[in-house]
This record gives structure tokens, C-alpha cells and sequence, in this order.
């Protein structure tokens, strides 16, 4: 297999241009990346131009960042690119069969948790695109995070069906995930090491070719796509797991009556090689687009193997239960604010509550599945009138959102932190009070960034996760 496909790139020479499908948060700084490379002559980014998305075509063409939020060095890139006739945008997939190498970084969502059914519609129809045009000896890299098994299953058998050609033969094709995270993805993918899979050796070498000019930190880590596949799931499923664990050592110290930031760093005291333990922080749950699926690609993997796995898997995985202890976070938030209400004296059919954070991240934009939409939903369904207030984050991202902190406590019975964005780290306890306008005015805090006595002192009714030192206070008149 190797020495056919040996030929076939040698025949095509270095990887001199490339193509990049699919113009998202990590589409787009990877191919203006590559087209700042004097290792590459052009780049193409495709973008299909459909209803929500091609915008993206005309605003890159212009040279402008259709991204939201703060990307160090990510305008200029793009600017840098365009005038010097170095990358272009299109929805013209045909020019595909001009290039040497072919990112894919179109999403993957779940369609249904419950059947880990991923929505793999966008990634076929992009597959498809590739497969149709693409010609002789080039290299096809999946970026997209995927079940284990998908780069030498689906997206093999969809480039071999719509190519007419043979994988790991004709064409080279490896999976290479993106470690990039929104506000650094820039310097992500020139300092992170890359991860890189192909479907067999001269695969690999090809995708390490690709990636090794974009590197200034970094270092090229080989081994096979389905490898590379667990890696990248696997690597957000832990991270999960941690703060899953977090999660239920802040739920047993409020059982217990106990600070659980007290016992976290007498935890964090035992240092030094291999006794070091990695508590992350509790919270009031785990958003966003990456730890929110992971998981349940790397559980799929293993239930869709033709190998079954000796420990019974999905309800009883590890990670699986973490993902649920992380999601009761927002009805544990919800919880704590209920049982503060009924010390104030309130029932939850009758009260004003104010949601501080609808970001996933602290100081971001990014609204992907933020714990406080449950908490909304929870709280809406009970009967609670609820405002929200963010900083940052679009004011159609959610109804009664405001960047307007007084206007959103105003007259609240409660107010309840889901986001550790830096501008409620200085809330005046006194302040906040009289804006609320209640004499037990209550506050729960799922982030730990403010300071219980302050609130508990001005006469508010204060609880917070893994407070079980404070969540039972006096009430001070
Ligand atoms: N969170 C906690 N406790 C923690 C850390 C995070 O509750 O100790 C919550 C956050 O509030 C947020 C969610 O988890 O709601 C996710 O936070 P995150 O920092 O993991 O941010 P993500 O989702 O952007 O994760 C990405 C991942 N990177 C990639 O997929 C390439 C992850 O692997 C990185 O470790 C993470 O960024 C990072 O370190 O910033």
C-alpha cells in the first residue's frame, strides 16, 4: 500500500497549496496560518454559502475576521493574507482538484446524547465536496473531533465511494484534531504539539509535512488515526472527569459543612512527582462545544467497535457519569437558590431572579451551552420571572439579556452566579442590595468569586457551591 501511494506523492512533489473546508473558529485562523507560510504558494478556504455561514465568503475576501470575541493577531493574519493574494475564500469546491492538501474542520455536534447519535450530516456533506474534486496524491486531514473509528471508517468509505480512488493508494488521508481554544487560537496552533494520524506511515509523514511549517513551539506527535482520534477525545474527557470529580467533593463539603476551597488546597499541599493531585475547581456546571460531546465520541467509540469492551460501557462509563454530575450542576445551583429563597422567606412561583453570566467561559463571548440555560429553564418552569446580565456576550443570545447590571437586579428577589467574568469579582454587597430593593435580598454564588461575610454582613441570604462552612449562616438583619 505504502510504496503506491509513496509514488503517487512523490509524483505530486511538496504540499505547495491547500485547501481548508469549512471557515469556523478553527477553519479560518488555520488556513490564514498556512497561507502566512512561505512553505505555501495559496490557500483556499471553502465555505458552502448557506443561509447562516455565507457571509463569511464576502467579509474574508475584504479581508475582514467574521469571528466575534478578542483573536490576538488573527485580523492581521487575515488582512496579510488577502493582500498578498495568498488565500482566497469560496464556495466553489471544484477548485479543490488544483490542490495538493485538504483540512476538514466542520463541526460535530450530538444529534441525541441519550442514543449517542452525533450529527455527522455537515462533515458528510463536506467529505462529499472533497471526495468529488479532489485528484491524485492528495492529502486529506480530518480536524474535526470524531468518534474513534470514523477517519478509517466514514470518512475513509465516503472519499473512496465519491473519488473513485483508494485511500492510503491514490490519496493520503489522516486525522489531525485542532487543540484550539476561542481567544487563543492563534498561538494554540503554533505552540501546542499536533497531534497527527494518518491511515498508515507515508499518511502520517504527509500530515506532518502539512503541519510542521505552521509550528513555532510545538512539536509533531505521529501515530495512527484511530490513536489520534482517542487522544483528542479522550483529552477533553478527562478534563471533564476532573472537574466531574471537583463537582462531587464540593456537593459531599456542603453535606459535611465544609469549605471545599479550604480542603482543595490542603489537597494542593501534597506535591511533588507522581503524588500530585489535579483538583480542578467546582462550579455551577461545564458549557461550551468541546467537553460538553467529547466524551460521548470517545464512549461511542468503543460501543460501535466491532471489539467489545470488557467493562460494560455507556450508562456505567466513568466519563459518562461525569457528564452527569457536571450537569446537575445547574439544578444544584438551582437548589441552592430555592432553599435560599425559603430562608428569605420566598417561594420560587413568586420572584425576580437575576442570572449573572450567560457565557460559557469567564471574559468571553462564547454562548455555547452555557449552564445557565438549564438554570433558566428550571427556574422559568417554576414560575420565576428571570433576567439575565453578561458583558460580553450578544444581546439576541437569550431573552431579558442585558449588559446592564442594575437594570438586571433591580427589584430581584435573587441573584445567582453562574460566570466568573472579572466585573463581578468587585459586586458592592451594598450596592447590589439596594438595587434589589429586599431586605434578605439572597445570593448564590457558583463561581466562588465573591466574598461570603461582605453579603452575609449587608443582610443577604448567601449560598454557594462547596460553601457548606457558610451555606447555613445567620441571617443578619
Ligand atoms: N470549568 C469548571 N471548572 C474548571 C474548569 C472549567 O467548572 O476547573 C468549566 C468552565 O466554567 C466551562 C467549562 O468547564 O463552563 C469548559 O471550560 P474549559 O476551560 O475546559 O474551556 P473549553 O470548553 O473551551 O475547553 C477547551 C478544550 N480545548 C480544546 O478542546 C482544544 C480543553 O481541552 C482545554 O483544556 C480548555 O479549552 C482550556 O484549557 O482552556
Amino acid at each position: 500500500m505504502g510504496d503506491k501511494l509513496k509514488h503517487a506523492l512523490f509524483n505530486r512533489g511538496p504540499i505547495r497549496s491547500v485547501g481548508v473546508v469549512g471557515m469556523g473558529y478553527v477553519g479560518i485562523p488555520s488556513a490564514v496560518l498556512f497561507a502566512s507560510s512561505p512553505a505555501f504558494d495559496f490557500v483556499w478556504g471553502f465555505q458552502r454559502n448557506s443561509p447562516t455561514s455565507g457571509y463569511k465568503i464576502e467579509m474574508l475576501n475584504h479581508g475582514e475576521n467574521p469571528l466575534k470575541g478578542e483573536e490576538p493577531g488573527l485580523d492581521t493574519l487575515i488582512e496579510e493574507a488577502v493582500d498578498a493574494n495568498k488565500f482566497r475564500c469560496t464556495a466553489d469546491f471544484s477548485q479543490i482538484a488544483s490542490l495538493d492538501a485538504l483540512t476538514v474542520t466542520i463541526q460535530t455536534p450530538f444529534a441525541d446524547v441519550e442514543r449517542l447519535e452525533p450529527d455527522f450530516q455537515p462533515l458528510v456533506a463536506g467529505l462529499t465536496e472533497v471526495g468529488t474534486h479532489m485528484t491524485a496524491g492528495t492529502l486529506v486531514s480530518l480536524e474535526s473531533t470524531v468518534t474513534p473509528g470514523t477517519t478509517v471508517g466514514l470518512a475513509r468509505r465516503i472519499l473512496e465511494e465519491t473519488s473513485g480512488m483508494i485511500a492510503g493508494k491514490d490519496f493520503a488521508l489522516a486525522h489531525a484534531p485542532e487543540r484550539v481554544m476561542v481567544g487563543r487560537l492563534i498561538r494554540n496552533l503554533q505552540e501546542h504539539d499536533r497531534i497527527v494520524g494518518g491511515i498508515g506511515a507515508s499518511s502520517t509523514e504527509r500530515a506532518a509535512e502539512l503541519y510542521r511549517p505552521l509550528l513555532t513551539k510545538g512539536a509533531i506527535i505521529q501515530m495512527t488515526a484511530t490513536e489520534a482520534e482517542v487522544t483528542k477525545t479522550a483529552e477533553n474527557a478527562f478534563r471533564d472527569l476532573q472537574i466531574a470529580a471537583a463537582n462531587e467533593l464540593a456537593l459531599h463539603c456542603e453535606a459535611i459543612g465544609v469549605n471545599v476551597y479550604a480542603v482543595r488546597s490542603g489537597i494542593a499541599s501534597l506535591e511533588g512527582e507522581g503524588i500530585t493531585r489535579a483538583v480542578l475547581f467546582p462550579g455551577a456546571g461545564v458549557g461550551g462545544h468541546c467537553l460538553t460531546k467529547d466524551t460521548y465520541h470517545l464512549v461511542r467509540g468503543a460501543a460501535t467497535s466491532e471489539r467489545s469492551s470488557d467493562y460494560p460501557l455507556t450508562k456505567k462509563s466513568l466519563f459518562v457519569r461525569a457528564r452527569e454530575i457536571n450537569d446537575f450542576m445547574p439544578t444544584h445551583m438551582f437548589h441552592l437558590t430555592v432553599a435560599g429563597l425559603g430562608r428569605a422567606g420566598k417561594i420560587v412561583q413568586d420572584v425576580k431572579v437575576a442570572v449573572l453570566g450567560w457565557a460559557f467561559n469567564k471574559n468571553s463571548d462564547d454562548a455555547r451551552n452555557p449552564p445557565s440555560a438549564p438554570f433558566r429553564q428550571l427556574m422559568v418552569q417554576s414560575g420565576a420571572t428571570v433576567r439575565v446580565h453578561d458583558p460580553y456576550v450578544r444581546p439576541d443570545a437569550v431573552e431579558s439579556l442585558s449588559d446592564d447590571i442594575e437594570e438586571v437586579v433591580s427589584d430581584a428577589d435573587a441573584m445567582a452566579i453562574f460566570t466568573a467574568h472579572d466585573a463581578y469579582r468587585s459586586l458592592d454587597a451594598l450596592e447590589i442590595k439596594k438595587w434589589m430593593g429586599r431586605q434578605h435580598p439572597v445570593v448564590v454564588d457558583g463561581r466562588n468569586i465573591i466574598d461570603p461575610d461582605l453579603f452575609i454582613e449587608s443582610g443577604f441570604v448567601y449560598k454557594g457551591i462547596g460553601r457548606g462552612d457558610k451555606n447555613d449562616h445567620p441571617i443578619q438583619d
